[in-house]
């Protein structure tokens, strides 16, 4: 009794982690610092990207003659001009890099982006901003890691570089066969409480598309639902063959909420990063699973591959259900 209460209170507590995780994941973009660096592995994943993350680290050199003195005491005419001097002269404005990397003018006045020199990175506050590198290597920030990382670009060991997980390195466990059938049994169930907690209070956030909320609507007003909290195994097994239609709309949703850098079907690394690197450290099954989930072992979590990995039966999967 004694062990199995122990551990029914860690799942507990990882529930209520996982499930404050998804929401904050929810109501914001998937561009939190958690997000691994746009790069995939194909060049041609670098230009498409989305401008979501970028670090515009902009030097304001203030131009000579364009002091605050002079231009609170000048005429306003004259301080106009100096505004959209200076925002003529500074390409590097509008001028977007990827993580890791900072603008600088050449010669000619053309912005470039150059590896940023992790020095100039900020302070970590604590712990929890630090990162840990596939490389097992503690980052202080994810700064630190991307400028890093830029620094050993076109490298064998830049290429093989990502952001592993969230937090300090640390031992993680191996995964076991059992406990990686286990992990999809609570992860179905945590998404589909998430999915309500969502519904739940979303009055004022807007976090569910009305389309979205209608869905939900279905699942929580069925008085079947399995509520909220812990349950054993088993009872996570019987409620998904019994409710099995709940389950469905959750699974499909999160992939949504992940294929986002390109929205193609396909969930790449960096993409999977933002639900990946905060879980590992509190779920040790976590990367066993991803990587068991890649059936075909092309890098990518295709639709297909995702929902096989929840027990959504091949009939069920819907692309509609994604959007
Ligand atoms: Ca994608
Ligand atoms: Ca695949």
């Amino acid at each position: 009794m004694g062990p199995k209460l122990k551990t029914d209170r860690r799942l507990k507590l990882k529930m209520r982690v996982w499930i404050f995780f998804l929401i904050c994941l929810a109501g914001t973009t998937l561009a939190a610092p958690t997000e691994e660096e746009p790069v995939v592995e194909e060049e041609t994943f670098v230009e498409g990207e989305p401008i979501v993350e970028e670090e515009p680290v902009v030097e304001e050199e203030p131009e000579v003659g364009a002091n605050p003195v002079q231009v609170e005491t000048g005429e306003f005419d004259e301080a106009i001009e100096i505004v959209e001097d200076f925002i003529a002269e500074n390409p590097c404005l509008n001028h977007h890099c990827k993580k890791g990397k900072v603008c600088e003018v050449d010669d000619s006045n053309q912005p470039m982006c150059v590896c940023q020199d992790p020095l100039t990175c900020p302070a970590p506050v604590g712990e929890f901003e630090h990162i840990c590198g596939t490389d097992n290597k503690t980052y202080e920030s994810s700064c630190h890691f991307f400028a890093t990382k830029c620094a050993l670009e076109g490298t064998k060991k830049g290429h093989k570089l990502h952001l592993d997980y969230i937090g300090p390195c640390k031992l993680i466990a191996p995964c076991l066969n059992n406990e990686l059938n286990e992990f999809p049994l609570r992860m179905r169930d945590w998404l589909k409480n998430v999915l309500v907690a969502l519904f739940e209070r979303d009055e004022e956030n807007n976090l569910l598309t009305e389309k979205q909320k209608l869905r939900v609507k279905k699942i929580y007003e069925n008085e079947k639902r399995l509520e909220a909290g812990e349950h054993s195994l088993d009872l996570l097994a019987l409620d998904f063959e019994k409710n099995y239609n709940m389950y469905i709309y959750p699974v499909h949703w999160q992939f949504g909420q992940l294929d986002q850098h390109p929205i193609d079907g396909f969930l790449s690394h960096t993409e999977l990063a933002p639900l990946r690197a905060p879980l590992i450290p509190m779920e040790h099954c976590t990367t066993s699973f991803f990587e068991h989930c890649d059936a075909d072992k092309d890098k990518y979590i295709a639709l297909e591959e995702w929902a096989n990995c929840f027990g959504i039966k091949e009939q069920d999967i819907d692309n509609d259900l994604v959007i």
